[in-house]
């Protein structure tokens, strides 16, 4: 995604989903109120409009699934993975979808930005619009994770360059700059551009 100004000026939300806002199933239920606050708080994500992304590990195989769901107050993420590190891993919202370089995954860009402010729920000033919590693999190497964030839309995932959810090597302190220690990058899904 580019790096325009947050749709919502909120930081992320790292209560469950269930804690924080409607789950999906309630989608008809909601639906009319959810209408008019999506014109409100996101401006041009439709409630209920999904991206799907392929996770692909260091060797270009794929190792799992990422559906980023749009919720009325912000963006569910569902992180479905396998053959991962055991153990605690960084996971963030990186500028570009683009998983090409298998491996290195550098073209996926930096974090999404936001407003500007520095990395890290834990820091002073943070955190990035792309920020997300850590993600722990099992000692199978599967991990499952939902996340929610109201610091991005799905149409900033979709945009003219997409996004990319990477997950590195090294979990998030929540405050290094610039991505909190968390190291190399491991796997890539790429959102693909609506554009
Ligand atoms: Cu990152």
């Amino acid at each position: 995604m580019t790096r325009a100004p947050l749709l919502l000026a909120g930081m992320a939300c790292l209560a469950s989903v269930l804690a924080c806002g409607r789950t999906p199933a309630d989608k008809s239920a909601a639906a009319p109120e959810a209408a008019r606050a999506v014109t409100a708080n996101t401006e041009k994500s439709a409630y209920g409009a999904r991206a799907k992304a392929k996770l692909i590990g260091g060797k270009g195989e794929r190792i799992g699934d990422v559906l980023a769901w749009q919720g009325v107050q912000g963006v569910v993420i569902q992180l479905r993975a396998k053959s991962l590190p055991p153990g605690w891993r960084g996971v963030h919202l990186h500028i570009t979808g683009d998983c090409s370089d298998t491996g290195v995954f550098k073209a996926s860009g930096g974090h999404v930005e936001g407003e500007g402010r520095p990395h890290g729920f834990l820091h002073p000033g943070g955190a990035h619009g792309g920020d997300l919590p850590n993600v722990y693999a099992y000692a199978d190497g599967s991990a499952r994770a939902d996340f929610f964030t109201a610091s991005v839309a799905l149409s900033d995932l979709t945009d003219s360059d997409g996004a990319a959810l990477i997950i590195h090597a090294a979990p998030d302190d929540y405050q290094t700059q610039p991505i909190g220690g968390a190291g190399a990058r491991i796997a890539c899904a790429a959102f693909p551009s609506s554009k």
